[in-house]
């Protein structure tokens, strides 16, 4: 079938609206058609070049929420009309990794998606023959997908599309690194560095748990007044302070039980350890730095006790959490709406990632 698909021919140039011929579901696939996608800045980050793993063409978006058109062969646990988010964290529940319990990174079909292709190591997108490569194993930017069923949370039908797509990445991401990833608890000295599209869920999730100081990093002024709404209690700007990491150790009493790093930088990944707490502090990357970027700090930061952690996703199993993260949504216990700040139409999708850079927007979301 046809399927109109926002592509990235190149990096670092605008992306193009075609029309994307789209192969059908394979054993073990299924056929979505994509209703509502967030733009987030991971796809700046591929975009942009800086992803070793960035390849062209492709159709990026890994944000998405649909309903199911079509199952392949030995589909077992998803049927045609059901309401999906696709995960580019999939859950085999076979795979060594799944098994463990100890982590959410399954790894079924982590080697053929890094190369932006199905599991069978062929793509089912293609223009005039010629194959597009699949982006993080879900392609949002494309009006139909096909992904594999471990690569799927079926979640209930009451959900509104342009909203829960973005538990198919920022809120997940955000929250589950809160709940998942650090386990923070009540009472907790919380920092966040970077209070975007990320760092404001993170904020959300440590107030939902009952957090005691929620301090939020941002070079941005304008997040100020979004992040207080959010459980934000201190705004520190960097630019407006001698010593970042002096200024949150004393706003704590001797530094964060949790900070988590919801930028990409190096130098805030260091920061974000520094102002840990000596003895328990820890703090969690989210960020991703461009290939080639690598993380610093003395030793002796470790030995006294800070933790260096990292969370992909939010550490959550996206076929078991992502539908309760959806109902935690629908009960009015997460806010996404207020995040959505831009709606835009596929055709306008190029705006959504200028948005984004000129720090305009948190969340904009494409609706088909
Ligand atoms: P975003 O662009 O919405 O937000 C980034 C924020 O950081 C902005 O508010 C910006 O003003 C602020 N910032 C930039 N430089 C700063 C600095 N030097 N000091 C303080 N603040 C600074 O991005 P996002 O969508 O929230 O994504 C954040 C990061 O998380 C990106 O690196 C993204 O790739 C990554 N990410 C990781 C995962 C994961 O699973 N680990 C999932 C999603 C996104
Ligand atoms: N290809 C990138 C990897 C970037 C990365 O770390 N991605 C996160 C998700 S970001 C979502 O917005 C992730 O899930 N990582 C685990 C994995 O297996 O990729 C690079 O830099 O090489
Ligand atoms: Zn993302």
């Amino acid at each position: 079938m046809k399927t109109r698909a926002a592509v990235a021919w190149k990096a670092g140039q605008p992306l193009t609206i075609e029309e994307v011929e789209v192969g059908g579901p394979r054993a073990g696939e299924v056929l979505v058609e994509i209703r509502a996608t967030g733009i987030c800045h991971t796809d700046y980050y591929t975009l942009s070049g800086a992803d070793p793993e960035g390849i062209f063409p492709a159709i990026l978006g890994h944000e998405g929420a649909g309903v199911v058109v079509d199952v392949g062969p030995d589909v077992k646990s998803l049927n045609k009309d059901d309401h999906v988010i696709p995960l580019y964290t999939p859950e085999c529940r076979q795979c060594k990794f799944c098994l463990s319990q100890k982590t959410n990174l399954c790894q079924a079909i982590r080697s053929t998606q890094g190369r932006g292709l199905m599991p069978d190591a062929t793509s089912r997108f293609s223009i005039a023959g010629k194959p597009v490569f699949h982006y993080m194993g879900t392609s949002t930017f494309s009006n139909y997908i096909v992904v594999p069923e471990i690569a799927l949370a079926r979640i209930r039908e009451d959900a509104p599309f342009d909203k829960v797509c973005y538990i198919g990445c920022g809120v997940t991401t955000g929250v589950g690194a809160v709940i998942f990833t650090a386990r923070v608890e009540a009472g907790a000295n919380v920092v966040v560095f970077g209070l975007g599209g990320i760092g404001l869920n993170v904020i959300q999730a440590a107030r939902m748990v009952g957090a005691n100081r929620i301090i939020g990093v941002d070079i941005n002024p304008a997040r100020e007044a979004m992040a207080r709404q959010f459980g934000m209690t201190h705004f520190v700007n960097p630019k407006a302070v001698d010593n970042v990491v002096d200024h949150i150790i004393a706003l704590t009493d001797g530094g964060a039980d949790y900070s988590f790093e919801c930028i990409g930088n190096v130098t805030t990944m260091r920061q974000s350890l520094e102002c840990c707490h000596k003895g328990w502090g820890q703090s969690i990357i989210i960020g991703v730095a461009a290939g080639g970027e690598e993380i610093s700090t003395r030793p002796f930061q470790l030995v006294t006790g800070r933790v260096w952690k990292g969370s992909a996703f939010g550490g959550a199993r996206g076929r078991t959490d992502v539908p309760k993260i959806v109902d935690w949504y629908m009960d009015g216990k997460l806010n996404i709406d207020d995040l959505i700040t831009h709606r835009l139409t596929l055709d306008q999708i190029n705006q959504g990632f200028d948005l984004m850079k000129r720090g305009e927007s948190i969340r904009s979301v494409v609706i088909y």
